[in-house]
């Protein structure tokens, strides 16, 4: 019975999806449900829903196997809720606590949802924290709800600098080299990314005048795909790319769209955020890519201890901290090995 909801509720993102397998296996424990099976599920567990925008992006997956891990661990239950439509978020919301989700952890896929998401928790008599997102109301100021994110700028800055380092070290000029900043300016916590990224670049003395965005439509890696090979047309007079964006799927997306325009891999230093396994795959492959790095964020501390915190405020009281932000380091192929194993993650 569970098995044949999960199918239902996921069978959208089936096709390329090892990670799914996993969040199954992982699923079939005793910490885990969906959102169709909340009603079914058993026991008197505390039940916390976890929504998340993009269910099929590992990084997601990443958080809710660490949420689940944190539920197996203290005996609550995590039902995970993939929204990637923001009229889905307030049915969704209602159907989990009409299943005794007692806690709402969310990373919205619209964040101007945030006045509505709050009344509509409140009025469920839910709590609620958001991860990765912030919540912004109308005019796009951030609402006065518990956050775990990461540290976006300075971030974003690292991603400069390294990519920085490697253009010196390529002994790449200012002349023949041109940065491609897949940017998403829609979503707070990505600006502050990708001008953290062209911020330190230009502090290190890149031309602002060779930094061109490319806005994506939507966040994933055929969005990204899209958006650079609009300024790879404009722009073929360039001869060695530098590529950074929000996240993996904008940097991944950027390099196979240099890959279709021909562009050879040690002309491209892409650097993405997040370090998850679309990054991880891409290292081991033989041959490198154009996908240089990327920084390895926590996703432990954004799955594992955003639900232990809300397990613990609807359990003890005990309020989680108000705002937390996490940093990450920087992989690459010659040293994600040695810093997966160090961070106690699969290599
Ligand atoms: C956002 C991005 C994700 C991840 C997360 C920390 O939600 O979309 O890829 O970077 O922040």
């Amino acid at each position: 019975m569970r098995k044949l909801s999960m199918i239902k509720v996921d069978r959208k993102y089936w096709g390329s999806l090892l990670g799914l397998v996993t969040l199954m296996a992982v699923g079939c424990g005793s910490g885990a449900s969906t959102d169709a099976d909340t009603k079914t599920a058993s026991g008197d567990k505390p039940k916390i829903a976890f929504m998340v925008k993009q269910p099929e992006e590992p990084w997601f997956q990443l958080e809710w196997k660490f949420a689940k891990e944190a539920a197996d661990k203290d005996g609550f239950e995590i039902v995970t809720i993939g929204a990637p439509d923001g009229d889905q978020v307030l049915q969704k919301i209602e159907s989990a606590a009409a299943g005794g989700a007692k806690g709402l952890i969310i990373c919205s896929p619209d964040v101007k949802l945030g006045p509505a998401i709050l009344a509509r928790t409140e009025k469920l008599g839910m709590k609620l924290m958001s991860v990765d997102d912030a919540l912004v109301d109308e005019t796009g100021k951030p609402l006065d709800v518990h956050h775990l994110g990461i540290s976006a700028r300075k971030i974003g800055n690292t991603v400069g600098e390294a990519l920085d380092a490697e253009m010196k070290k390529r002994g790449w000029t200012n002349a023949d080299t041109a940065l491609l900043l897949i940017t998403r300016d829609e979503l707070d916590t990505a600006k502050e990314r990708t001008e953290g990224e062209a911020e330190a670049l230009t502090k290190a003395g890149f031309p602002a005048d060779k930094i061109y965005r490319a806005p994506e439509k939507t966040t994933d890696v055929p969005g990204a795909r899209d958006a650079a090979t609009v300024v790879l047309t404009q722009h073929p007079e360039v001869k060695h790319w530098l590529v950074a964006a929000m996240n993996d799927s904008g940097a991944l997306g950027a390099v196979r769209a240099t890959e279709a325009y021909n562009l050879k891999p040690e002309n491209v230093v892409a650097i993405g955020i997040n370090g998850d396994t679309g990054v991880i795959d891409e290292f081991k492959k033989p041959q490198p890519s154009g996908l240089f790095g990327s920084i390895l964020l926590q996703a432990r501390r954004h799955g594992y201890d955003t639900a232990e915190a809300m397990f613990h405020w609807l359990k003890d009281g005990k309020e989680p901290a108000k705002i937390t932000y996490t940093d990450g380091v920087l992989i690459t192929r010659e040293n994600f090995k040695k810093v997966l194993a160090d961070s106690g993650l699969p290599g």
